[in-house]
């Protein structure tokens, strides 16, 4: 528990882009606003108006592990990204309904996934969600050959690497410029608020009221 500072100092971890977007007007109708803009700064620890509350910019995977560990107290992490992580010493009490998608199953136009299926192929699927991927496949009992990646999914058909990839999913026209179609929708993917569960008993206090703020927040 080194990470912990006084019980009453807060520290959330959230990720750059649409989940720091979609989180901000929630820290809001908490009473907290954030006073520096991780766009323009190259700061990673991001002060707010509450002397005791600091925001911590971590890549978007990493959010799950600084809160399992205790250096935030809290974060902001994808459905997606938990189903990775596994969720090991993290409280996930809400639902924020923000960064919405969906993870998707995408094949190269003119691949025919279905009568492959079918005929029992073998399939090379490359993904960065290889624990979701294998779970999937596995229900369907389709054989599968995961190859992992950590970006740019969409480029593997293109050029041979797999047959199939699992990604999540907005709008689909990152799909459709690069000559994909979906063709399996795996799960509605939203992003969760997780607490550290040391965190949780040790700091209730202050966090109670900032999770119920966040809750009201986003039922809206
Ligand atoms: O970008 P980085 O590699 O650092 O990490 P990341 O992609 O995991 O982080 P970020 O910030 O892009 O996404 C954070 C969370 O937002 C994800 O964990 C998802 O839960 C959620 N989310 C919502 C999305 C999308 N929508 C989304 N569209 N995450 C990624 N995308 C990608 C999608 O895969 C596609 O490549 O954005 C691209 C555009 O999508 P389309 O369908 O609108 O074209
Ligand atoms: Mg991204």
């Amino acid at each position: 528990m080194s990470g912990f500072q006084a019980n009453s100092q807060l520290i959330l971890a959230l990720s750059k882009g649409r989940i720091f977007e979609d989180t901000l007007p929630l820290l809001e109708a908490a009473g907290i606003t954030v006073t520096e803009n991780p766009e323009t700064s190259r700061k990673l620890i991001l002060s707010t108006n509450d002397p005791d509350v600091r925001v911590i910019i971590v890549r978007a995977t990493d959010v799950p592990t600084y809160v399992q560990h205790g250096a935030a107290d809290f974060g902001v992490a994808g459905k997606d990204v938990l189903l990775e992580h596994g969720g090991e010493g993290l409280y996930q009490p809400i639902d924020l309904n923000i960064a919405a998608c969906r993870m998707s199953v995408a094949v190269r136009n003119g691949f025919d996934y279905e009568t492959a299926v079918r005929q029992g192929a073998r399939l090379r699927v490359a993904t960065k969600f290889v624990q979701t991927a294998r779970e999937h496949f596995a229900k369907k009992g389709v054989h599968v050959d995961l190859i992992k990646l950590y970006g740019s999914m969409e480029l593997a058909p293109l050029v041979g690497l797999s047959d199939a990839i699992v990604d999540v999913v907005s709008t689909g026209n990152t799909l459709r410029a690069n000559d994909l179609k979906e063709v399996e929708a795996i799960m509605d993917i939203s992003s969760r608020l997780i607490v550290n569960q040391a965190a949780l008993k040790l700091k209730r206090e202050r966090l109670q009221p900032i999770i119920e703020a966040f809750e009201r927040a986003s039922k809206k």
